[in-house]
């Protein structure tokens, strides 16, 4: 059996000495979209990349943008990054750190940007039930944001049914992120899963080119 599924590019996890030459060489790769994982140091406790390295990448490729912001109170910036962004690029914002997130959702989708919500580790998809019915994509973050290389929770797997029973009807797709592996991938991809974000665990940091572990990838044999 075959599957279609999205691979998302963590860029945290990128070589920042030659980001253009990153980028080139993902989409030689076949990369779908590049993940740009924005941290303001209090909603998560780590930086990571910022608006100029996601203006950057947004200048340097027409791929889309799948853009999670980790940071407290986006509505008070998110003009900054919808300034750069291009219809087919996404938005996922974390609803716990926002008073008001659908109203930050409904700012998204007035700039022709595709709405997303992340869903940490320890938030229950009846907490954001509402919000699924105003999303596009739901990034379930199997391990807490903030970095990279972390170990895959193994309780988030129970998600995923009550997601995918809700997905038709409320409209959404599915993404995941954090510690995903091919056997991730094998795992839920039949289940339903749209997408996957590809960092440490899986992409980055090999000896081995991204377009060969990307044509591996893709050549999964599920049963
Ligand atoms: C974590 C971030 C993720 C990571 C991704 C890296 O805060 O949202 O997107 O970049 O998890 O992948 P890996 O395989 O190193 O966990
Ligand atoms: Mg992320």
């Amino acid at each position: 059996m075959e599957y279609e599924f999205e691979l998302m590019a963590s860029m945290m996890c990128a070589n920042y000495g030659n980001l253009e030459k990153e980028v080139r060489d993902l989409e030689e790769g076949g990369i779908d979209s590049f993940h740009i994982d924005i941290m303001d140091g209090r909603y998560v406790p780590n930086f990571a990349m910022s608006l100029n390295d996601m203006s950057f990448i947004a200048g340097a490729t027409k791929l889309p943008l799948d853009v999670h912001l980790m940071i407290e109170h986006p509505n008070n910036r998110i003009d900054l990054f919808l300034e750069y962004l291009r219809p087919g690029d996404t938005i996922y914002i974390h609803p716990e750190a926002e008073y008001h997130p659908s109203t930050t959702l409904q700012k998204i989708i007035n700039a022709g940007v595709i709405p997303g919500i992340a869903i940490n580790p320890g938030t229950s998809v009846e907490t954001v039930m509402e919000m699924l019915r105003v999303v596009e994509k739901v990034l379930v973050m199997s391990v807490n944001p903030g970095n990279a290389g972390q170990m895959f929770l193994p309780y988030v797997s129970k998600k995923f049914p009550k997601l995918l029973a809700l997905k038709e009807e409320m409209e959404f797709e599915i993404f995941w992120d954090g510690a995903c592996s091919a056997k991730k991938i094998i795992e839920f991809a039949p289940q339903g899963v749209k997408g996957f974000v590809v960092g440490t665990t899986l992409l980055f940091g090999k000896k081995t080119p991204y377009k060969t572990t990307l044509k591996r990838i893709r050549n999964l044999q599920f049963s």
